[in-house]
């Protein structure tokens, strides 16, 4: 399952695409307000560890069929908020656009992982795998502060390269990239004037169940 880059596409590494400023500011602002809207209906939550209950330092929520939470259970994707038991906000039409331009092989996605960070907030070195189907990219997009962004290989252990995502910023993983190691080392607050209040929201756009 390839991915369609566009003419702005910078190839990081096999199977990374990166598009800076691949939305300009309007484009942030709208798509900012969208997100701002669906965290009214989805408040976002803190997820905690499996097992330990430790609770990340990143606030969560999520758009679409299907959400990613994480608690004392275990990770999942699961229809309902774990906190309001409502079923998720529609994913919104201008992150389906976009799946359409970076992902164009890969099947609808059917989750919008929300993540939202304050200047303290951080994400180890971890694999995405809790989706079925691996066959498809996930998509990331940054708006607000700068993030300097970890990239490793399949292997824990495997040399890491940190790239520096701005707001706008698009990076799609698919292929030799999907199952890559990789987290945020920090934020870089007061970076971008997106946000009132500063912080960092990632959307990362995700097909979780294999096709029919
Ligand atoms: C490489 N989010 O939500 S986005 C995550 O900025 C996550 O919030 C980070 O890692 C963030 O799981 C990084 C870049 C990213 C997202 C998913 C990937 C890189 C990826 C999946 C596979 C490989
Ligand atoms: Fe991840």
């Amino acid at each position: 399952m390839s991915i369609v880059s566009g003419p702005a596409a910078v190839a990081v590494a096999p199977g990374v695409d990166y598009f800076p400023g691949f939305l300009d500011r309007a484009a942030q602002e709208a798509l900012r307000d969208e997100i701002l809207a669906i965290l009214i209906e989805a408040p976002a939550f803190r997820p905690r560890m499996p097992r330990t209950g430790k609770p990340l330092s990143v606030r969560m929520s999520n758009c679409g069929p299907l959400g990613w939470v994480s608690d004392e259970s275990g990770y999942r994707y699961q229809r309902r908020h774990p906190e309001t038991g409502r079923a998720w906000p529609d994913m919104a039409p201008r992150l389906l656009e976009i799946w359409m331009r970076l992902a164009a092989d890969a099947p609808p996605p059917e989750a919008c992982l929300i993540n939202l960070y304050d200047a303290r907030a951080r994400m180890g070195l971890h694999q995405d795998r809790d989706e079925q189907e691996l066959a498809a990219p996930v998509v990331s997009l940054s708006l607000g502060d700068t993030a300097l962004f970890r990239l490793g290989g399949p292997e824990r252990g495997d040399r890491t390269r940190s790239l520096r995502l701005l707001s706008g910023d698009a990076i799609a993983f698919g292929g030799p990239a999907r199952l890559a190691f990789h987290g945020i080392d920090r934020i870089t607050p007061g970076s971008s004037t997106l946000l009132a209040g500063g912080g960092r929201i990632n959307l990362t756009l995700r097909r979780v169940t294999r096709a029919d």
